[in-house]
């Protein structure tokens, strides 16, 4: 108790800190700004410390995004518990949150996901929620959200009820509060139509829904590459109304082992958005890398250039370690399965210089082939030496949240390197030394698959070249094979 205590003085005594700097922070938002911008806490696994938020909610400050929404899954009483009053200990946190948001010139929303279980025609339910808002309320939230993503019921109309009764008896009581905000079931463009046009759960909903609720959407997927105007607004008719945006990058909640260190890119330029909010890492240090573009991109989305963004936004946070982490960092952008594809390719210099060694392997002339070599190799003892710096070099709260990462990008750069020298090695007929190559690529790759559950980086590119390489060398027929190994050991 006592720790919790002191936690808390602690936590007041940064907050009231700030006040004085927030109010130096200027605005940087252009005429074209989205209104609303910010980051939603909204992944699934562990929620964000209060360390981290009060934290973002200072970056966000200082990078014009001026919104938060607080909806993180894993916390019981946003999603599976939502019916039950916060404890105390959990009001406490919130409160120094929310006075944390307010000295930040960041608005504070508080959603509630209670689709697992609502009762949505059930006044009770309604007057348990609203309860739950005016807790919030007196604690100064004037904003609120209730979410109904990634649930089973499909009946749109009684959603839409719902929400619009919450607005009248609650929302629309105080002159200070903001519209109401929400997410519906089809979140997706792909998911809200079929082949009569809007579906029957879109249709009612968005037919239902009060015109003043905002909504938000994902894209044509729930993680997808981009969102054009045109997309933007087929999406915006279905609904008559301009949708707000919930963009999944750089959240990872669905493959955990890879970080999203890209910039955000591919969003409208022209539209008229009336909010975005960008989903995080459960890192919320790293996760900075791209909502410092996300930041940028809202705040002028004519004008957006995510390479120039990136850059100026590693070289703010990283300093004398910029040009090392973007090494890195270049090789951890895109995100990709089955259902998901969102992201930059990884390490595309180095994947063009590889298919060209792979090509002049096969049939370049010996410069052709020294010459790419060479290049390949210079590109992998830069990564190399970066990957060394940045670990012994990054501060411990950013290292915590990208070691394995990087010991795994050290360990395929280094099997890399090995790579190359066994193409030489083949070209050269050096059996011996190929031989050798072989056995030590193999143990090192194993080392790098047993890592693959905790560290995933460079799939396409650095990690996938140990298996191309692999296959190109190991595919001797088994009677040449052996000619050689007695030539080898004459
Ligand atoms: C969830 C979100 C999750 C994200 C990525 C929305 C609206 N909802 O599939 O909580 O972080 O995808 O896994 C989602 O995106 N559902």
């Amino acid at each position: 108790m006592i720790l919790i205590l002191n936690k808390l003085s602690k936590l007041k005594a940064t907050v009231t800190g700030l006040v004085a700097a927030s109010v130096l922070a200027a605005s940087t938002a252009f005429a074209s700004a989205i209104p609303i911008r910010g980051v939603v806490e909204g992944f699934y696994g562990t929620p964000w410390t209060m360390e981290n938020r009060i934290d973002i909610f200072e970056f966000c400050n200082k990078h014009g995004l001026n919104a938060y929404i607080y909806a993180p899954k894993d916390d019981p009483y946003h999603r599976a518990k939502w019916r039950e009053p916060y404890p105390q200990d959990k009001l406490d946190e919130l409160a120094i949150l929310i006075a944390a948001a307010k000295v930040n010139n960041i608005k504070f929303i508080f959603a509630i996901s209670p689709g697992l279980d609502l009762d949505y025609s059930s006044a009770d339910e309604l007057n348990t929620m609203i309860d739950k808002f005016q807790v919030m309320y007196n604690l100064g939230v004037r904003d609120f959200a209730v979410f109904f993503d990634d649930i089973d019921s499909k009946d749109g109309g009684a959603q839409a009820e719902f929400l619009n009764r919450l607005k009248i008896n609650f929302i629309d009581k105080y002159d200070d509060v903001s519209p109401l905000i929400t997410v519906p079931t089809e979140y997706f463009r792909l998911d809200m139509i079929d082949d009569c046009g809007r579906t029957p759960y879109t249709a009612n909903f968005s037919m239902t829904l009060n015109p003043e609720i905002l909504v938000l959407y994902t894209g044509d997927n729930v993680v997808c590459p981009e969102i054009t105007d045109e997309q933007y607004i087929l999406t915006s008719k279905m609904y008559n109304r301009s949708l707000g945006i919930w963009w999944n990058y750089p959240v990872t909640d669905y493959m955990e082992a890879k970080l999203a260190l890209g910039p955000i890119e591919n969003l409208p330029q022209y539209s008229d958005i009336p909010a975005i909010f960008f989903n995080p890492m459960k890192y919320a240090y790293l996760s900075k890398v791209a909502l410092t573009t996300g930041a940028d991109y809202a705040n002028d989305p004519e004008n957006y250039n995510p390479d120039n963004s990136w850059n100026a936004a590693i070289d703010e946070q990283f300093g004398k370690l910029a040009e090392d982490f973007k090494l890195f960092a270049r090789h951890s952008q895109h995100l990709e399965n089955s259902w998901a594809n969102v992201g930059r390719p990884d390490g595309s210099e180095l994947r063009v210089a590889m298919d060209k060694l792979l090509i002049s392997y096969e049939s370049g002339s010996d410069d052709e082939f020294y010459g790419d070599m060479q290049n390949v190799k210079d590109q992998l003892e830069s990564i190399l030496a970066a990957t060394k710096r940045l670990h012994s070099k990054l501060p411990k709260r950013i290292l915590a949240e990208c070691k394995p990462q990087l010991e795994q990008l050290q360990r395929i750069v280094e099997a890399d390197i090995i790579a190359v020298d066994s193409l030489k090695a083949k070209r050269g007929e050096n059996n011996r030394r190929l031989k050798r190559n072989i056995s030590k690529l193999r143990r090192k790759l194993e080392v790098i698959q047993q890592h693959e559950v905790t560290a995933i980086i460079s799939e396409k590119t650095a990690r996938a070249f140990i298996d191309e390489v692999l296959n190109l060398i190991e595919t001797e027929p088994e009677e040449e094979s052996e000619l050689s190994e007695q030539v080898d050991s004459q």
